[in-house]
């Protein structure tokens, strides 16, 4: 199996979240990535590769252009203002309030996020490009038949076309599933196994049958992103059928939570997919700080294990796990299940 890094990552480091009222040190840091590189590492289950540049073609496939080019300027525009602080916006248009792009950049944060946890900070465009960049590095591997890792930092799957949140910029997941079109595939599953709804993946391939989505999270009338994720959201228009979601609450163990798994795998081996896109969040730990379910580091390997029975070639990327002292083992884990899954079959 082929994993892809770049350090390019470490350009993404703000220093506050809005978190309790209060502005803290951001959950999704850089030493997430040095953990899984680690971990991944030393369970010698990969060999890395460094990142390739495949341009902004592949990101406004599927986001919007113009939010592109915001989020390659903002900063800049925010240091313009001589604002002390990093860019954090105040303000969103809300119901009955007029969807126009405005010229301030209070303005326009509102109008290109869709929450305000997610500063934004010298070095998060390049980050965010970064991460894009080896995700389709991976990408390309699995096009020939070989599954892979891109480790991406930042996560992306609460981007949607045109906003930003929940420490996403660019929605790699999303971005890939375009390129496997592009590149021939009929019909692409993305799995979203990270404990937050991935309401970006599900915004960007809503109203579409020829990419599905499946997500496992957290109930969103509970926790973030509290507006999107429920049962009841099954795609509209030909993607109708084409978008799942299964939600848990508080306390929710593997032993619950694999019921979704194997019904989310079981549509998968019997869809007709060409190719498997997995949203590897490890933020369902008993441990994660912001999170609220219960798997184990053992946990993972069987999730691995679950994921290989669909036997299409996957694509793993990485999203949230705010443990860091055990997101290395985790990821690691949910790699070294699938492979040794491979092995038996
Ligand atoms: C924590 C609130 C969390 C954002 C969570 C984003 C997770 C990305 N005080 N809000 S995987
Ligand atoms: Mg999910
Ligand atoms: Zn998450």
């Amino acid at each position: 199996m082929k994993a892809v890094y770049d350090q390019a990552h470490w350009q993404r480091h703000p220093s506050t979240e809005l978190d309790g009222g209060q502005l803290v040190t951001p959950y999704e840091s850089p030493q997430r990535a040095e953990y899984v590189k680690t971990s991944v590492t030393e369970a010698a289950i990969v060999d890395w590769l460094p990142p390739k540049d495949f341009g902004l073609a592949p990101i406004t496939r599927v986001h919007d252009p113009d939010y592109i080019d915001f989020l390659a300027s903002c900063w800049q525009q925010w240091q313009d203002t001589g604002k002390p602080g990093e860019a954090i916006p105040a303000v969103w248009p809300a119901r009955r309030m007029q969807q126009v792009v405005p010229q301030d950049i209070d303005g326009k944060l509102g109008y290109y996020s869709f929450a305000a946890e997610t500063s934004i900070s010298g070095g998060t465009w390049e980050a965010a490009y970064a991460s894009s960049q080896v995700a389709l590095t991976a990408a390309e591997v699995v096009l020939g038949g070989e599954s892979a890792f891109g480790l991406c930092r930042p996560p992306g799957h609460h981007a949607a076309y045109d906003y930003y949140g929940g420490y996403c910029f660019i929605n790699n997941a999303a971005v890939c599933a375009q390129y496997f079109r592009d590149k021939g595939d009929a019909k692409v599953a993305i799995l979203d196994i990270d404990f937050h709804h991935g309401n970006g993946t599900q915004d960007i391939f809503y109203q579409r049958d020829d990419v599905h989505f499946f997500s496992l999270h957290g109930d969103p009338a509970l926790v973030f992103p509290h507006f999107t994720g429920y049962e009841n959201e099954r795609g509209a228009g030909a993607g109708e059928g084409a978008n799942r979601n299964w939600v848990y609450g508080p306390g929710t163990p593997f032993s619950q939570w694999q019921h979704g798994l194997s019904e989310a795998l079981r549509l998968i081996e019997q869809g007709g997919f060409d190719r498997l896109i997995i949203s590897l969040g490890v933020d369902t730990f008993e441990h994660d700080p912001i999170s609220f379910f219960k798997l184990t580091s053992e946990d993972y390997l069987k999730v691995g294990e679950v994921i290989a029975q669909a036997s299409l070639p996957t694509l793993f990327l990485l999203e949230g796990g705010y443990a860091v002292d055990a997101i290395g083992v985790n990821v690691a884990n949910v790699l070294k299940g699938f492979k040794q899954a491979l092995k038996n079959e």
